[in-house]
């Protein structure tokens, strides 16, 4: 076959450097883009997550076409759009004759597994190559994996900090320390005034895809109304800037706050524009290791910054290629409990869960502490079922895949994978929501109340988490100290919290 070779691009590949086109000239390449029924359609995901993907894949094929290249872009209204990757490819093979099919791993096992059924099932020779955005190659992943009995992200970071040469003095880490995280993670001040973040006016094409994702999508969760995401590349660097100039000096130190109605605070809000590749994580680095070299940021931010991108976001990468398929059956500590509705609704009378929820409604997000420590925690005490919980996680937020998504959720938050990925759960009671947030002082319930009625209920259901999994966990060396705790507690006590926290838990089930 003489034709030209088809380079598919996904949604979250819209990366003009990305692998697929490396080797590749314009005159013998097309390129396909396929919006189809499956993906937007395999979890209901949230409207704003629909409408940011589609809107950034036309603007990627603009940008593309101006670069020179061919693309076929089909869009999900075409009448001929079969709905899926695989329909979209063999109907493209055909329609351009082509003589052969190239494209970048994909960032799901679902989408490899069905790529790896093209290399039978479709007429041509298909290449699938290394998605090269990522700064650690899976087989590299997997070399430092092979052997070790503990897989702690502290000591992957520092190799990784070894092999950028980020923050690095030689061979030793900038300020003589690998971590400053003592430095960080205040809790909220009554000053606290972070600068708004940059928000992107829809533009025609958003505006189509905005009005087509409320019409088709209208039964997804979710609000369309604050839409103000970047969608193209200028808008993404522009956004990174601001963060950059604005918010990064502050980013550590207010990394674990939460404040009602600050949304944002001093967080990046680029993990969706880095997910579908508007931004390159390695090159963000570097230009946040520029603010602290020219003295614009403090280390410890800068350092806290780094840290989450080439330390945690490569690590929860790997681990999700290391543990798939089973991490998404993985159900350690045996929780079988249904998702409660206000998950959904936020209507409850947990005001730091209301919050969470009316963020991640608004806009598709929650930051990371909104997302550990007050959903995610209370996912973990109330023995939510782990695929249920996954399900949530990768429907409501606009940075979701699963290669991020379920690492965080079944091995950070739920510790379903029996601690392949954290050293213990992230188990907390009221008090570490009153000390990191203003949350607790516009509640119903009572922080300082550990059981009863009005008693903040994860004071209750701390140690309910405790007590029924304590043949799991009570071997664990940092949990010594709260089961050392419940041990001490006289009898009538530990009574009372297991009898309150059962109260909680059955109220759940009920309808209201
Ligand atoms: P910042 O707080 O400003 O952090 C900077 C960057 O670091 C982020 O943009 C992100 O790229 C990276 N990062 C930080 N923590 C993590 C982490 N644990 N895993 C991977 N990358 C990290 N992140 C996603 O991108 N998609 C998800 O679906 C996702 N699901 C999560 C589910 C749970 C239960 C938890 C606890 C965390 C999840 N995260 C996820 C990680 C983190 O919460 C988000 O990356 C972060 O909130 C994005 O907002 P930001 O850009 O303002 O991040
Ligand atoms: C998430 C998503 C959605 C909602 N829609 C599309 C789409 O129509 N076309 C597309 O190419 N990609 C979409 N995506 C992103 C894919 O789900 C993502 O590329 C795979 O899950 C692999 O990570
Ligand atoms: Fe949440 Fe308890 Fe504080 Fe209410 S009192 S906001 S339920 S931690």
């Amino acid at each position: 076959m003489t034709g030209p070779v088809l380079v598919p691009i996904l949604g979250d590949q819209l990366s003009p450097d990305i692998s697929s086109l490396a080797d590749r000239k314009p005159d013998d390449t097309v390129i396909l883009m396929m919006e189809v029924a499956e993906e937007t359609t395999y979890v209901l995901h949230h409207k704003a997550k629909i409408a940011l993907i589609l809107s950034a894949m036309r603007h990627f094929a603009k940008e593309l076409c101006e670069a020179g290249w061919t693309v076929d872009y089909v869009r999900l209204d075409d009448p001929e759009n079969t709905g899926s990757f695989t329909g979209e490819v063999a109907r493209a093979i055909a329609r351009h004759d082509v003589r052969g099919v190239q494209v970048t791993e994909p960032g799901e096992w679902r989408v490899r597994q069905a790529m790896e059924q093209w290399r039978t099932d479709l007429p041509v020779r298909v290449r699938i190559l290394p998605d090269t955005r990522f700064i650690c190659p899976l087989p590299d992943f997997f070399e430092w994996a092979a052997g070790r009995r503990e897989l702690r992200m502290e000591w992957f970071y520092r190799e990784m900090r070894r092999k950028t040469g980020l923050l690095m003095d030689g061979d030793k880490p900038m300020g003589g320390r690998w971590n400053f995280d003592a430095e960080n993670r205040r809790g909220p001040e009554k000053s606290l005034a972070p600068p708004v973040l940059p928000a992107f006016k829809p533009d025609e094409v958003t505006h189509e895809v905005l009005q087509m994702v409320a019409e088709r999508f209208d039964r997804h969760f979710g609000s369309l109304g604050n839409f103000a995401w970047p969608v193209c590349r200028a808008e993404a660097e522009q956004a990174r800037d601001a963060f950059l100039k604005d918010r990064l000096p502050m980013f550590g130190r207010y990394q674990d706050a939460m404040v009602t109605g600050q949304d944002f605070l001093f967080h990046a809000a680029l993990s969706p524009a880095i997910n579908i590749g508007l931004l390159d994580p390695l090159d963000l680095c570097r230009r946040a290791e520029m603010e602290w070299r020219e003295g614009r940021a403090p280390l410890e931010a800068v350092e806290g910054f780094i840290r989450q991108i080439i330390g945690w976001r490569e690590y929860i990468r790997g681990m999700y290629w290391l543990e798939m398929p089973a991490l998404a059956e993985a159900n350690g500590l045996d929780a079988h409990r249904p998702l409660p509705d206000f998950y959904w609704t936020g209507d409850t009378q947990m005001h730091c869960i209301a919050e969470c929820v009316r963020t991640t409604r608004d806009n598709a997000y929650a930051h990371h502490i909104q997302r550990l420590m007050v959903l995610g925690n209370f996912a973990l005490l109330a023995g939510l079922d782990p695929r249920e919980v996954a399900e949530w996680y990768l429907i409501v937020f606009a940075d979701a895949y699963e290669w991020v998504e379920l690492p965080n959720v079944a091995g950070m938050i739920l510790h379903a994978d029996k601690g392949r990925l954290a050293s213990k759960p992230y188990a907390a009671s009221g008090a570490y929501i009153d000390r990191m947030s203003d949350y607790c002082g516009k509640c119903t319930y009572d922080v300082k109340q550990k059981t009863g009625p009005g008693a903040c209920p994860f004071n209750a259901l701390y140690w309910h988490f405790l007590a029924r999994n304590e043949n799991h966990l009570s071997s664990y060396h940092r949990l010594a100290q709260p089961y050392a705790t419940w041990r001490r507690m006289d009898e009538d006590r530990r009574d009372e919290y297991i009898a309150s926290a059962e109260l909680f838990l059955n109220s759940l089930s009920q309808k209201p």
